[in-house]
């Protein structure tokens, strides 16, 4: 191993779903330092770092990044190579309900880290300055809405629709800017949708996994024929290394699996891996889905064209979403503690982001 050797990356949001996953692969793929920032919010869970505390390539900072204080202190103390910010409130649903904290923690979080990060890196002797970056982690949602043909490219237009895609849309404009206007080395990654251990369980695939588990009611937003593009969780950090590594500055990359597929066909497969790996003697658990009210501005359909970071710099999924959606109920199952644990801090799975629904 010899990637990243010397290195120090400060990785914001390493207590979250992708966060945690990127410090796993940093510790076990890589040579790197990694410091993980994370305000640890609801969303955050350290023990989806097993063996990350007792590794001496790894530190923990309890630091928000609305607090450019903290973060001034933290790049003075650690003088890093490379900044991921992957920091963020991620949820839609709550972003309709709440928009505030996602205004405050993706856009002004993303502000503060990018000025102090420009103050330290201005600050660095030349080649420290030449060799360091700054990546920012977004989301193909920023991008609006898809009909039935089309796939997002880099050159797509942003057109958010929720209070959550507006704020990733707004925090990608900033990071733009910082590069354009001061010099600041920075990238931006686009992914579509996640999945895989470790997902907190408000989002659609642990949710279900969870309440079928249970065998209780599953509930598929409107008609369940929204397409959502999947993308193994591992397979996402090993791109952003790969981008932190060997993107060209300036640059925004696609990153995508080709696995769109119906919400409703997530959830039928879902069913049917629990009922093979966990049978609970009532038939098959499809009789669980039950249709509920759409989700306020629901989009149809994201699908990702990864063909700049595929043909760039190499990278491919491992994982297609059959062998990767068969891996993550196998984890739910064996890893019931990881989850149950959440539930008994008091996540009671209720439905959110109703509050949009319009008159
Ligand atoms: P997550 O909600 O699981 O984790 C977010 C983490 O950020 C948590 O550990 C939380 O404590 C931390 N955090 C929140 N506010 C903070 C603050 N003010 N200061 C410091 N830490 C803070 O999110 P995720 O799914 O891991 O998403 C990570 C990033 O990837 C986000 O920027 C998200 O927009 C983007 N993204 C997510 C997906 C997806 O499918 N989950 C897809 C594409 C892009
Ligand atoms: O109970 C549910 N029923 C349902 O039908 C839930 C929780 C979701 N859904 C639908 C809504 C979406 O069409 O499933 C789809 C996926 O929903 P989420 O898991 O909430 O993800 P999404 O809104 O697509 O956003 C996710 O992918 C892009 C992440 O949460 C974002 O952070 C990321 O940017």
């Amino acid at each position: 191993m010899t990637r990243f050797r010397g290195a120090t990356l400060l990785v914001t949001g390493g207590a979250g779903f992708i966060g945690s996953a990127v410090v796993r692969h940093l510790l076990r793929d890589t040579d790197a330092q990694v410091v993980n920032i994370d305000k640890l919010t609801y969303a955050a869970n350290l023990q989806s770092l097993p063996g990350a505390d007792g590794n001496p390539r790894y530190r923990f900072e309890q630091v928000d990044i609305c607090n450019a204080v903290d973060l001034r202190k933290l790049f003075e103390k650690y003088q890093p190579d490379g900044v991921m910010n992957l920091a963020a409130e991620s949820h839609v649903d709550r972003s309709i309900d709440g928009p505030g904290e996602f205004i405050q923690t993706n856009i002004v979080g993303t502000f503060t880290l990018l000025q102090e990060a420009l103050r330290y890196w201005r600050a660095c002797e030349s080649n420290k300055r030449a060799a360091f970056r700054f990546l920012h982690i977004s989301t193909d949602e920023v991008f609006g809405s898809l009909g039935q043909e089309g796939l997002f490219t880099e050159e797509s237009s942003y057109a958010p629709n929720s209070p959550y895609s507006a704020s990733k849309a707004s925090s990608d404009h900033l990071v733009r800017a910082w590069r354009e206007t001061y010099g600041l080395p920075t990238l931006v990654t686009n992914c579509s949708n996640n999945y895989g251990p470790y997902h907190f369980p408000e989002k659609l695939i642990p949710h279900m996994i969870i309440k079928g588990l249970a065998g209780e009611a599953l509930p598929v937003y409107g008609s369940g024929q929204n397409v959502r593009d999947w993308l193994y969780v591992d397979d996402h950090a090993r791109a952003l290394s790969l981008v932190l590594e060997r993107g060209r500055v300036g640059e925004t990359y696609n990153v995508g699996g080709c696995n769109e597929r119906t919400n409703l066909y997530v959830v039928e497969s879902i069913c049917d891996l629990l009922d093979s790996i966990a049978s609970h003697g009532d038939g098959s658990r499809r009789k669980l889905i039950s249709f509920v009210t759409d989700r306020p501005g629901h989009d149809l359909r994201y699908a990702i064209d990864a063909t700049k970071l595929q043909t760039e710099l190499g990278w491919r999924a491992a994982e297609t979403f059959e062998t990767g959606l068969a891996k993550t109920v196998q984890w739910y199952v064996d890893e019931q503690k990881w989850w149950r644990s959440i539930l008994d801090s008091g996540y009671a799975g209720n439905r959110a982001g109703l509050a949009g629904t319009k008159p």
